[in-house]
């Protein structure tokens, strides 16, 4: 089946190159059982996604360039390369990720809407990268300027590969991995990809010989590699990459560096969500990956045990993880607090890719329910409306006097450590990549996104489009048009919030259930279906343009958290379809007097020139305290600073 695939790879990746507009493949979803639609292959038109993807092309990815040029990041390539006189500009010793992350955005973007000019910008930032690179591939700028002096106190100086629990030296790699395969994915050039398999070349060697027993201090490059192989079948990549998961937290091999890099124990061992929450996450999809590529049971039950664990224990309502700031860690089993949550914006996006792979692998749709959590909530808060402001930790309470964004209390246009604005930059124009998946003849329908894609199902041309307004609005139609008359499995994802679950598990639940269920028509006729995995499976022969409607539920709905989180004990939030809401004081300047009650009634309404066009939540009741405006949690902090709550007192 591989070198089938690669075959494929290849063969699209040659048309790619002789083609303006050139059909393109995945590597991200390749080897797993299902496979996704790949972002280049869909085309999205809807008034959710394509303003903030556009926004990211637009604003957040040449402001990010600029932010790289003018503090230094460029030039330590420069100044590596012998080109440039100087020390080591910046203060992280993983600042070159930035650019990396830019360039994975901005080729994602290209594919997307072509941009003679950003190709050749990219192309030059390449080559500035390739003068950066040691001639046997070894490529980490500080370390290459000056081993002695590391840019941060917290990071030790070390000659190559010295103090790898700080030196990033292979979370620069990872990340470097990651960028260069979306580029060659997307444009079909090699240049950037060359450097990455000559640096990944140089780990084999060094981290793949006999005895090396080092690990990544910060994980990514294990997915990164997956990557690389996947495109280049080196097999050598695959290993090296289960090599360092393999050893990783095992005492008999090397002096672990204990939970908050996940070194503990062995992580086929690992049960709980312990430590850093980014270091965490992207660990879990690198065993996720290994987990579909071996098809290792050991790997699948730990990924299982610490989904189970994460998801019904450590989740904010948001899909935000990681709630400490201590360690920009995971807490206790059910510690959750709200005024001083961490929820890093990039734990966020790694939710995403975990979770993605955990569908890849098993087909349910509860892993799409938390990616769909985290994408419309945690992630998106991350960036202001304009595209330029963001934050790093994403709090569910704001008091105006806890300055939670690195000693701020408004979006930032940067940081001294800048992962989360460069995350998003890379992260955004991927979504449409999450909309749809397709394992044989069985089409998954996963995000209700205004979009259209082709597959090739059962040997025939399928269009599949979307024309719906969510989620502000709970109706989806999907047009199904096969070229010729097909029998095969169209699985629409019913969400399970539309089914009275608003997450896997008992962490939250809705006050009341409802007792609208989600309605199915084909060509007009309401159908009955069957749910499997979470999905109606409406298996039929399918005419060109047949007619699905799905129609959700989008009552206001108040939930309740497990009492065993202290900080919601007594307190609702409210959600509408997938968005979590929030009250900000500058809609309700008695903000700290607010309260939900049985009596408590709610409406929404669209107000297209409020925060970009937000379906808003008025609240009345008999007390002055129940009478409030509610907005979008991803939307707040975009009219200034101000005092904000998800969760409101239950009276
Ligand atoms: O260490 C690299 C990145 O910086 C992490 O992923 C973030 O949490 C921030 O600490
Ligand atoms: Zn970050």
């Amino acid at each position: 089946m591989k070198s089938q695939l690669l075959f494929t790879i290849f063969t699209v990746l040659f048309f790619m190159s002789c083609k303006t507009n050139p059909e393109q493949t995945s590597v991200t979803t390749a080897d797993y059982p299902i496979s996704g639609i790949p972002f280049s292959q869909v085309q999205i038109n809807d008034n959710f996604w394509l303003p903030k993807i556009e926004t990211n092309r637009t604003a957040t990815i040449p402001a990010s360039f600029q932010k790289c040029e003018e503090t230094g990041r460029l030039e330590n390539f420069l100044i590596a390369g012998g080109k440039m006189e100087g020390t080591v500009r910046g203060d992280m010793p993983f600042d070159d990720t930035d650019v990396y992350k830019i360039i994975e955005g901005a080729a994602y973007s290209m594919t997307t809407i072509p941009d003679a000019k950003l190709d050749v910008y990219v192309d030059s930032l390449i080559e500035i990268i390739a003068i950066g690179q040691e001639e046997d591939g070894y490529l980490t700028t500080w370390k290459t300027i000056d081993p002695t002096h590391s840019p941060a106190e917290w990071c030790p100086p070390g000659e190559r590969w010295e103090g790898l629990a700080w030196s990033h030296e292979l979370y620069n790699a990872g990340h470097m991995f990651e960028a260069a395969a979306a580029h060659y994915i997307a444009t079909g050039k090699t240049n950037f990809l060359d450097i990455a398999t000559k640096n990944a070349d140089l780990l084999v060697k060094v981290f793949g010989a006999e005895g090396n027993y080092q690990v990544p201090g910060h994980q990514i490059v294990e997915t990164g590699l997956i990557k690389l192989y996947l495109i280049t079948d080196k097999k050598e990549y695959l290993d090296l990459a289960r090599h360092f998961l393999d050893t990783r937290g095992d005492s008999t091999k090397r002096e672990i560096w204990g939970p908050y890099n996940q070194d503990h124990q062995p992580v086929i061992e690992q049960e709980e969500a312990v430590g850093h929450a980014v270091r965490a996450a992207y660990m879990y999809a690198g065993m996720t990956d290994i987990a579909a590529l071996y098809n290792d049971a050991a790997y699948k039950n730990a990924v299982n045990k610490i989904w189970d664990n994460v998801v019904t224990k450590k989740m904010y309502i948001t899909g935000g993880i990681g709630a400490l700031h201590q360690g920009e860690a995971f807490g206790e089993n059910y510690e959750l607090p709200n005024l001083t949550a961490y929820n890093e914006t990039c734990a966020a996006i790694a939710n995403v890719y975990w979770n993605y792979r955990m569908f890849l692998l098993y087909g349910d749709s509860k892993y799409i329910d938390v990616l769909e959590r985290s994408l419309y909530n945690g992630v998106i808060s991350g960036v202001a409306l304009n595209g330029k402001e963001f934050f790093y930790p994403n709090p569910l309470s704001c008091d105006m006097h806890y300055h939670f964004n690195r000693e701020h209390l408004d979006r930032q246009t940067w940081f001294d450590c800048s992962c989360c604005p460069t995350n998003l930059c890379r992260f955004m124009p991927s979504v449409p990549g999450y909309i749809y998946a397709q394992k044989d003849d069985n089409l998954y329908v996963n995000l209700f996104v205004q979009s259209s894609t082709k597959l090739e199902m059962e040997g025939n041309e399928v269009e599949i489009a979307q024309d719906t307004k969510y989620p502000w609005d709970g109706d989806i139609k999907i047009s199904v048009s096969p070229k010729k008359k097909t029998t095969f499995s169209v699985k629409v994802r019913i969400p399970g919030w539309s089914v009275n679950t608003p997450v896997p598990g008992d962490l939250y639940s809705y006050k009341e259930k409802t007792g609208t269920k989600p309605v199915i028509e084909i060509n007009g006729e309401q159908v009955a279906y069957s749910l499997e995995n979470g999905y109606a499976i409406l298996n039929r022969e399918w005419n060109n343009e047949d007619q699905i409607k799905l129609t959700l539920p989008m009552e206001v709905r108040k939930v309740k958290a497990n009492d065993l989180v202290e900080d919601d004990r007594g307190k609702i939030a409210l959600e509408r379809g997938p968005i979590v809401y929030c009250v900000e004081e500058i809609d309700n300047p008695a903000i700290e007097n607010l309260s939900v009650s049985e009596n408590t009634s709610f409406s929404s309404n669209f107000q297209a020139d409020l925060l970009a066009g937000v379906e808003l939540i008025k609240a009345e009741g008999p007390e002055k305290e129940e009478q409030f405006t509610a907005i979008p949690y991803y939307t707040w902090n975009n009219r200034g600073a101000n005092k904000m709550d998800v969760w409101l007192t239950e009276k």
